[in-house]
């Protein structure tokens, strides 16, 4: 039934948005997703956490936080007429596990193993957009557009999503899930539809937990909920893009892309599923690669290996900067060192600097052998 303007009344909406809101996660299940939750595009009092956040240059070198501070807290701006955000998580673990720390075996970060997340949630997060699209014309329900994210835009993901039920955020600021964990990532779709919104997440269930503030082994987590990036290994080896400051090397261990130790030690993890998404499952042996084998890779040989992989972040030459530490902290070996200096003379400044704190590391460990 349609009014004089060939809408539907109000009544016919609501209701329309509703039946909308119950068949949405269902869509999304089938899509991989394993949540779904809608919340308004209000962030409270995040906005004030994000700028007290800035003002301390807590983000270090990421730019890009800063240039579209007034977006991340205003998703209508992003997206003019966004009434409601459909929150999304994916869970990411798979069952690999790799030694930490003084090995010669490379860590990379569980979420880094397989395909690039932003490549895998956008599509399918555009294939979800797809389906409530056809649905709302269907129904000729008023419709503004919509937009998918996912890493992608200036968006405060983990306050929208909690925002949305997903969980809360965790003392090391990743968003916790009760019955999850934080082994997922976050996408969303910002939409003009004014869905019925999702109960947030009241209860924060980090007690008075502080295992991810005691086992960081930079000490980022510089009080719970606030995280010094300038010191978080994920930040040093994949944002990075300058020489590591010596201070934070031993403490890197093997972890050359990314780090997880604060998930790998939240309890709540226990309750974290594997992945069933091939797209995740890791490839080119990065889950059990050693690092001389990843120190070695030609230019060419790690473009055609990160194709389509975050890793592809570092660059060729974080690569190697990365991989030079990990050799620095690895138990001392005649072929690790050989291969740092055959190496050396072909290195970039920034690599090469690398490579001689590596050498002092191994030599000083050989003399102690
Ligand atoms: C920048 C960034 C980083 C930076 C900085 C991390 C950070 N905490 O900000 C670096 C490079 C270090 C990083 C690392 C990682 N990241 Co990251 N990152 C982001 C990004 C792009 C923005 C995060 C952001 O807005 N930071 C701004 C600051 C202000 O926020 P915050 O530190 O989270 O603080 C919040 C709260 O703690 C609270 N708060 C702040 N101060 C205070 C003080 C008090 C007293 C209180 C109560 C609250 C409070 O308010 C803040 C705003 O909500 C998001 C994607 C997105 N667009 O949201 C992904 C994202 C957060 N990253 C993600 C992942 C997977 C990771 C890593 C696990 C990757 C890895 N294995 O190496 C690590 C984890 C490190 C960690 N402990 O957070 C996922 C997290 C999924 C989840 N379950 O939460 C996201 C959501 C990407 C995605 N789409 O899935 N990341
Ligand atoms: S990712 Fe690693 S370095 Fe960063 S806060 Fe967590 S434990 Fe610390």
């Amino acid at each position: 039934m349609t009014d004089e303007s060939n809408q539907p009344p109000q009544r016919d909406v609501t209701h329309l948005l509703t039946r909308l809101a119950a068949l949405l996660p269902g869509w999304a299940s089938e899509l991989g997703f394993q949540e779904l939750g809608i919340a308004d595009a209000e962030v409270g009092e995040h906005a004030a956490h994000l700028d007290a956040w800035l003002e301390r240059n807590r983000h270090g070198t990421m730019s890009y936080m800063t240039r579209h501070a007034h977006l991340r807290a205003q998703p209508d701006l992003l997206q003019q007429g966004t009434r409601r955000v459909i929150s999304v998580r994916m869970d990411y673990l798979t069952d690999t596990d790799t030694p930490l720390d003084a090995s010669p075996r490379a860590y990379v970060s569980r979420y880094a193993l397989g395909r690039d997340y932003h490549k895998v949630l956008r599509g399918r997060l555009r294939k979800l957009q797809q389906r409530m699209e056809a649905w709302v014309t269907e129904h000729e329900l008023p419709y503004a557009g919509s937009r998918p994210f996912t890493d992608s835009a200036p968006v405060l993901e983990k306050a929208l999503a909690s925002n949305a039920g997903l969980g809360w955020i965790g003392k090391h600021t990743l968003l916790l899930n009760q019955h999850a964990g934080s082994w997922f990532f976050l996408g969303e779709i910002l939409t003009s539809l004014e869905l019925p919104v999702s109960q947030p997440t009241a209860t924060n269930r980090c007690g008075s937990c502080q295992a991810c503030i005691d086992i960081c082994p930079t000490d980022a987590i510089v009080a719970p909920y606030e995280l010094d990036a300038r010191r978080c290994i994920s930040y040093l080896t994949i944002e990075h893009r300058d020489s590591i400051p010596i201070e934070f090397r031993r403490a890197i261990g093997n972890r050359i892309f990314g780090c997880d130790d604060c998930q790998v030690v939240c309890p709540w993890n226990r309750y974290a599923a594997f992945t069933g998404e091939r797209d995740f499952q890791p490839r080119n042996e990065l889950d059990t690669a050693a690092l001389l084998t990843l120190f070695n890779w030609t230019e060419a040989e790690f473009d055609s290996a990160s194709a389509g992989s975050a890793i592809r972040r570092a660059g060729y030459e974080g690569w190697l900067r990365n991989l030079a530490v990990a050799l620095g902290n690895a138990p001392w070996e005649e072929r690790i060192e050989a291969t740092l200096r055959s190496r050396r003379a072909e290195a970039t400044p920034l690599v090469r600097e690398h490579i001689d704190w590596a050498l002092a590391e191994q030599t000083a460990r050989r003399g102690a052998a």
